[in-house]
């Protein structure tokens, strides 16, 4: 199998997870597409016109889109050690969390790339609020005591890349979980699944390099005005540049304070 990748690609990072928690981390050869050119035909033609990776390409068979369906693919053709809860209960437990990772997706992006001060701490709400009933959640669903059962499953796959990438809100919107009860039972999960082995695909400052563009709302390899190189690009490489600004409403930062030229 061929699996089309943008390197820090959330969506593409669980399929990473699942594989790495399967032992079978070779299953699939792994083909980087740079997010800053257009698509080349061949993918488009696999995806039938999409331009959303990842994208898993099965030998004589139809490719397959969406992170959550190629996820469901990966634990059924690799049966074992069953990352989903084989336990038709204990699945529908774990799904009431997993429910809530796109709202709490489109949550966090939207804070990051959100340009309006007068709209800061609406996204801030709606963000704590997502914890919050992911929080209630973990409370009244788990039975683990930080995994939502007793190691890092099927929930924690999905979720995972998506603590990492919130890393941004970390930096540029100086975003952190209050203290307090209302968050600890959500706080020491997130904990849990930040540690644990299989996820350690990228590192906070990588992130939060890779993604400055974002913060000044522009995605997926779109340029902010007055700059020729997307913080995307794969070069120069992230290790070698500076951090970026943390006041995303601050003066921008130019190509070469960036270190892309
Ligand atoms: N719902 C999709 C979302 C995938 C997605 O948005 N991928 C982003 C990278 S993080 C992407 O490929 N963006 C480039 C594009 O859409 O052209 C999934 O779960 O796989």
């Amino acid at each position: 199998m061929r699996l089309h990748h943008i390197p820090v690609c959330p969506f593409c990072q669980r399929v990473e997870i699942l594989l790495s928690l399967k032992g079978a981390p070779g299953a699939v050869d792994y083909n980087v597409i740079d997010i800053t050119k257009p698509r080349p035909d061949f993918l488009l033609e696999l995806t039938k016109g999409t331009s959303a990776m990842p994208v898993i390409e099965i030998p004589g068979k139809t490719a397959v889109k969406e992170s959550m369906v190629i996820l469901r693919m990966i634990e059924d053709m690799f049966p074992e050690p069953g990352v989903v809860r084989r336990d038709p209960h204990e699945h529908a437990l774990e799904s009431l969390l997993v429910a809530k990772q796109e709202a709490f997706t489109i949550s966090g992006y939207v804070m990051v790339m959100n340009q309006d001060t007068d709209k800061t701490d609406d996204c801030r709400n709606r963000h704590l609020k997502l914890y919050r009933e992911m929080n209630d959640i973990l409370v009244n669903y788990a039975p683990g005591d930080t995994f939502f059962f007793d190691r890092f499953g099927w929930a924690e796959v999905i979720f995972t890349p998506m603590f990492q990438r919130f890393w941004f809100l970390e930096y540029y919107e100086g975003f952190e979980l209050p203290q307090g009860g209302e968050f600890d039972r959500v706080r020491r999960w997130r904990a849990a699944c930040l540690g644990d082995p299989h996820a350690q695909q990228v590192t906070f400052d990588q992130i939060v390099k890779l993604y400055y563009d974002y913060a000044l709302g522009k995605g997926n390899g779109a340029l902010p005005e007055g700059r020729s190189v997307s913080t995307f690009a794969f070069e120069p490489g992230w290790q070698t540049r500076p951090m970026p600004p943390r006041d995303k409403y601050g003066p921008r930062a130019t190509d070469a304070q960036l270190g892309l030229i």
